[in-house]
C-alpha cells in the first residue's frame, strides 16, 4: 500500500442479462430489478485504454455488495470502495454505504454486459482469481492488448473453460490493438508475456515484471490508434478519455 492516494477512474459497465443464478437469488432476496440499471464498477487505472476492453472480470471469492447509486442506478462493488465513494461526493448520501444486499461473484459470472468506448457490443462477466478484495472496487475490467494480467488470465479461460466452469466462446481470445509503442507494437501485454515467458495468471513476480514494463512505455511513449484521440499520445489523451466519461455519466473518479 502506497502512501499517496491512488486514483482510479470507476468504469460503469451495464449489465444487460444476469445469468439465471443470479436472477434467483435476486428474487430469493425480494430485490426487483425492474426500472433499474445495474452497473459493476471496474476500477481502472487506463481509462485511456477502455477501447480495448473484451470481458470484465469478478471473484469468485468476493461477495460484492449492490448499492443504490441514485436515479434508479445500482453500483455492484466492494462495501470498502462504495464507503469511500460515499465521502467523495459520488453516491446519494454523505457517509452512507448500506448495501442492498451482498452477492457473490460467482452468481455474476456468465452474464451479459455493455461496457462504454469498446467495439463490441456484448462482452460477458468472467472469473478472475488472482483480484484483490482490499484494492480498487474488486471488479477488473479486462484489456488484454495492455494488461499482463488480463491477457494471461484470458487465456487460460480460453484454454480451460471447463476448469474454471465456463463458455469457451464467452472468451474473446483476440486482443483489440489500442496503444502503439515503437518498443513492443500494438499488443504490448501479449509481448511482454511471450518475452518474459509467463505461463499462468499466479506468474506473479513475472507478472509484476512485464506490468511495469507496460504502464511505463504505455504511459510514456505510447500513441492512441482507436477513438476520438487517435494519434495522440497516451499521456495527452488519458485525462481527455477520462473527464469525456465522466461528462457521459459513463464513469465515476474516486481515490482511496
Ligand atoms: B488496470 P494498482 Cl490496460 N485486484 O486497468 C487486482 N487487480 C486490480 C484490482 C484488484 N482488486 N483492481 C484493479 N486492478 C487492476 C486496465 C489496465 C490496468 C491496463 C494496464 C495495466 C493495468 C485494464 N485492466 O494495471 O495496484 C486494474 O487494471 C496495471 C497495474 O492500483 C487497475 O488498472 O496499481 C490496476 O490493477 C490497479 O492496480
Amino acid at each position: 500500500e502506497g502512501v499517496l492516494p491512488q486514483e482510479y477512474t470507476g468504469i460503469k459497465i451495464r449489465v444487460t442479462e444476469f445469468t439465471k443464478e443470479a436472477l434467483d437469488f435476486f428474487q430469493k432476496q425480494k430485490f426487483d430489478l425492474s426500472g433499474k440499471k445495474v452497473f459493476l464498477v471496474a476500477a481502472t487505472l487506463r481509462p485511456e485504454t477502455m477501447y480495448g476492453q473484451t470481458c470484465c472480470f469478478v471473484s469468485r471469492k468476493i461477495n460484492y455488495g449492490l448499492f443504490d447509486a441514485g436515479n434508479g442506478e445500482y453500483f455492484v462493488c466492494t462495501k470498502r470502495s462504495f464507503k469511500n465513494m460515499s465521502y467523495q461526493d459520488i453516491t446519494p448520501k454523505r457517509g452512507e454505504y448500506q448495501e442492498t444486499l451482498s452477492i457473490n461473484g460467482g452468481l455474476l459470472v456468465g452474464s451479459k454486459i455493455h461496457a462504454p468506448l469498446t467495439s463490441i457490443d456484448t462482452l460477458r462477466v468472467l472469473p478472475m482469481e488472482t483480484i484483490l478484495e482490499s484494492k480498487g472496487t474488486g471488479v477488473v475490467t479486462c484489456v488484454p492488448s495492455d494488461s499482463p494480467d488480463d491477457f494471461v488470465t484470458t487465456k487460460d479461460l480460453y484454454n480451460k473453460p471447463e476448469y474454471y466452469g465456463i463458455d469457451r466462446d464467452w472468451v474473446v481470445k483476440d486482443p483489440i490493438s489500442i496503444v502503439n509503442t515503437s518498443k513492443y507494437g500494438d499488443k504490448c501485454a501479449e509481448y511482454l508475456v511471450n518475452e518474459l515467458k509467463i505461463h499462468s495468471p499466479k506468474d506473479a513476480n513475472q507478472l509484476t515484471k512485464a506490468k511495469e514494463l507496460a504502464y511505463k512505455e504505455g504511459y510514456y511513449n505510447g500513441t492512441l490508434l482507436k477513438g476520438k484521440y487517435v494519434g495522440e499520445k497516451v499521456e495527452v489523451a488519458k485525462p481527455k478519455v477520462k473527464n469525456d466519461l465522466v461528462a457521459a455519466n459513463e464513469a465515476v473518479v474516486y481515490s482511496e
